[in-house]
């Protein structure tokens, strides 16, 4: 028995149950993934315990030795997999490290223009629901909703919209946009109207570090993202910038005379600014992860990714639905279920009973609630690590549709899950009773 099983059974029950569940189901939520071992070992590190306030070699606390070792490994691992000069691997997600290109670069009630939650934008970029709509002043581009570009950003659009709203700042970026990004297009808006230009590449940063997406970094002036989804790191955010200088847009401190660099804008939004304590331990995963992710391997792994979500999107555009843009360029398809007649809420309900998980979603020009929605949004990311290829995948687009064409009969429900078991049994994830 696990110390954790003697001392409190009900928390180890539910950790036991969710371990049960990631193994026996199929698991296609765009965003999550599964670490490797070695990156869960070093989250459940004493380095918990340490307090470390500043940065390595600059820190508010005695003792930050091996701390200090653990995170300038995060760091010169992520420089070199992103080649750019500077990162920060302190936010504890990435809505904090959002919230500190805010904070650097904008002052409340500022012009931002960013990707529309309802068009696969993300909270963190101006929903009126979150600190980003709420203390700044957001605008909006989206996708096309007709046409040879349907469910695509068009960027003669962007840049109109961007010369009449004025933004300080633009935001690229997106939790559901199957497509990718134009950045160089963007730098030229940018420019144009004066604004800052500021990449959440949150999604698909892992196929960017393995150089099959288009690269932001020479492009934007900040890059924000999450550590856990593509790029298969433990939960939490990360700051970068490709090539970093003063400001573009500093004020000259009155005392000084001197403007800050982009990177010691954020340092400071990151700590004090924001945070106190940086996660130590969730640091030591970030370095284990991103070792990983310099392996020859992840290369391979990434470009898998991408093969099952197109040959998964494929599959579906053949049985009849309508999979928004026509196909994806990553990790992700978003489908659009008003042609099936049934809502993203009811298909994500009759799919997670067959033990297959899946995020209902709104579409761009949904007319259902946030609650309900008409899509869905699917991902490879997680399967792909436990081994599945394109064989799988496409057999995983019928099980998605035997379960949505009869998700009010429990005979289908079970026999899908039943199969679903016996896929995930031939690919094992996690061997262990949590210790
Ligand atoms: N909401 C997350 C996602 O699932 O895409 C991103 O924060």
């Amino acid at each position: 028995m696990s110390d954790l099983q003697l001392q409190d059974p009900l928390v180890f029950d539910a950790i036991q149950k969710e371990v049960e569940r990631q193994n026996d189901g199929l698991e296609l939520i765009a965003s999550e993934n599964f670490v490797s071992r070695p990156v869960l070992e070093a989250m459940g590190s004493p380095l918990t315990n340490k307090y470390a306030e500043g940065l390595p070699g600059k820190r508010y606390y005695g003792g930050c030795q091996y701390v200090d070792i653990a995170e300038d490994l995060a760091r010169s691992r992520a420089r070199e997999l992103f080649s750019c000069d500077w990162v920060n691997v302190q936010p504890h997600s990435g809505a904090s490290a959002n919230a500190a290109v805010y904070l650097s670069f904008l002052q409340p009630g500022d012009t931002f223009l960013g990707l529309d939650l309802a068009h696969g934008g993300h909270l963190t970029h101006g929903s009126p629901v979150n600190f980003s709509g709420i203390l700044y002043h957001a605008e909006y581009y989206g996708v096309e909703e007709q046409g040879p570009n349907a469910g695509r950003i068009d960027m003669d659009k962007v840049r109109d919209k961007a010369r009449s709203v004025q933004p300080k700042m633009i935001s690229i970026g997106a939790s559901a946009y199957p497509r990718d990004f134009d950045y160089e297009a963007f730098r030229s808006i940018a420019d144009e109207v004066g604004a800052f230009l500021w990449m959440d590449m949150a999604h698909t940063a892992g196929l960017i570090a393995a150089g099959l997406m288009n690269d932001p970094l020479p492009f934007a002036h900040v890059t924000s993202t999450t550590t856990h989804k593509t790029l298969r790191g433990p939960r939490g955010g990360m700051l970068l910038i490709g090539k970093d200088y003063e400001n573009p847009f500093g004020k000259v401190a009155p005392k000084s005379g001197r403007v800050k660099n982009m990177s010691e804008l954020l340092d400071s939004a990151v700590f004090p600014g924001m945070q106190g304590g940086p996660l130590m331990h969730v640091i030591a995963a970030k370095a284990v992860a991103f070792g990983e992710a310099l392996k020859p391997d992840f290369k391979d792994y990434s470009a898998a990714v991408i093969a099952n979500a197109t040959i998964m999107a494929e599959a579906f555009v053949e049985m009849g639905y309508d999979v928004v843009s026509g196909g994806t360029d990553n990790h992700l398809m978003l489908i659009d279920l008003r042609n099936k007649g049934v809502t993203g809420k009811e298909a994500e309900e009759a799919l997670e009973r067959a033990d297959i998980t899946v995020n209902k979603n709104m579409v761009p020009f949904d007319d259902q609630s946030p609650f309900v929605t008409s899509g869905i949004r699917i991902g490879t990311p997680a399967m792909t690590t436990r081994g599945l290829g394109k064989d799988e995948f496409r057999y995983i687009a019928r099980l998605v549709d035997r379960v949505i064409t009869n998700r009010t009969d429990e005979d289908v429900l079970r026999d899908v899950r039943n199969e679903v078991h016996e896929l995930c049994g031939r690919y094992p994830l996690y061997d262990f009773v949590v210790a």
